[in-house]
């Protein structure tokens, strides 16, 4: 029985700390998400009235920061030194691993991207953070380890996606900005009707090529904002859908970063019955070699996801 069925009150009247200490008695982790969702309300305040500029560094990738990229990086290393709860943090906007504390007995380890797609927030789409939690002190583990992920997505709307391995459920901000329930276990159909397709399709290598020209003839809809946060979100919350940034000719790596990207999203979405694949493996399945690691990816209904991988094995 669900949370909210067994507390006997509308999903709505459940926040997420009742909600996770009823769903799992590990405080410690409760505590965790909840520094986080503290945190996602400074940085929606952030988004609504801060600086749009660039903050004059750039991170581990060489890319510009914007003032908003480090702000929302220190708002949220600072919940989550302030949590007690945390051994080692890794964050898109930091070029090492930081060691919050050294004996990490019954601590967590957290790689997050404060601010993904911030380069949206001047002309005003959505954004969002994206969040891996892992038990002990090592960073540089297969994303099936994590023990938790979730996103916070800020579009008209502020929610948050989470699971603990349980299912995925997803969260609102009201008008006090607390968060609550607003659906559990959600679920991805087999196969699906959108499809957001990452890269330039001139650089799609022959398996890719076939795998979107397939989508496209059997009448899928393009759905691509640029944010990865609003287009896994808007997958998983439809039930159907596919998104990719592959390989490319000239960038077998694709763009997205497994560390802070795709394993916490691979986690979601196969905790909603769906898929994620390089094309050639399972994402979660990629040992990291470092913090900067980026792979090609398939993600969503597992029966695209499983053609891409076929349309990709021809390839070869
Ligand atoms: P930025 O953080 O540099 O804006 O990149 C966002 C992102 O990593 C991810 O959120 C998108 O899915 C992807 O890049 C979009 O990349 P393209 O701009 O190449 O379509």
């Amino acid at each position: 029985m669900t949370a909210a069925k067994e507390a006997g009150t509308t999903p709505f009247q459940i926040d997420l700390r009742r909600y996770l200490r009823e769903l799992d008695e590990n405080r410690d982790l409760t505590r965790l998400i909840c520094e986080i969702a503290d945190a996602s309300k400074y940085i929606v305040n952030s988004i609504r009235t801060g600086d749009l500029g660039v903050a004059g560094t750039s991170n581990l990738y060489g890319e510009d920061q914007l003032a908003l990229d480090v702000l929302s990086d220190r708002i949220i290393r600072k919940r989550l030194l302030h949590s007690g709860v945390v051994a080692r943090v890794a964050s898109e906007e930091i070029s090492e691993i930081i060691t919050i504390s050294p004996d990490s007995r019954g601590k967590y380890s957290v790689a997050y991207d404060p601010l993904d797609g911030s380069s949206l927030v001047d002309v005003n789409l959505a954004v969002g953070t994206i969040v891996s939690i892992y038990e002990g002190d090592n960073l540089l583990q297969p994303g099936r380890n994590q023990v938790a992920a979730l996103y916070i997505l800020y579009g008209p709307r502020t929610t948050m996606m989470l699971s603990t391995g349980n299912g995925v459920h997803e969260f609102a901000m009201n008008q006090l900005m607390e968060y609550n329930l607003v659906q559990e276990n959600l679920k991805l159909d087999p196969k699906g009707s959108i499809y957001s397709p990452g890269g330039q399709r001139n650089k799609y290598t022959p398996g890719t090529e076939k795998f979107v020209s397939h989508l496209e003839a059997k009448g899928s809809k393009l759905r691509y904002s640029g944010g990865l946060v609003p287009d896994i979100n808007q997958i998983l919350v439809k039930g159907k859908g596919v998104f990719l940034y592959p390989h490319l000719q000239d960038n077998p790596n694709g763009k997205l970063r497994v560390l802070y990207e795709l394993n916490p999203m691979a986690y979601l979405v196969e905790q909603a019955g769906g898929a994620a694949s390089t094309g050639k493996q399972r994402i979660l399945d990629l040992q990291p070699q470092g913090i900067e690691d980026r792979a090609p990816v398939f993600i969503g209904c597992k029966e695209d996801v499983a053609l891409a991988e076929k349309f990709i094995a021809e390839e070869a």
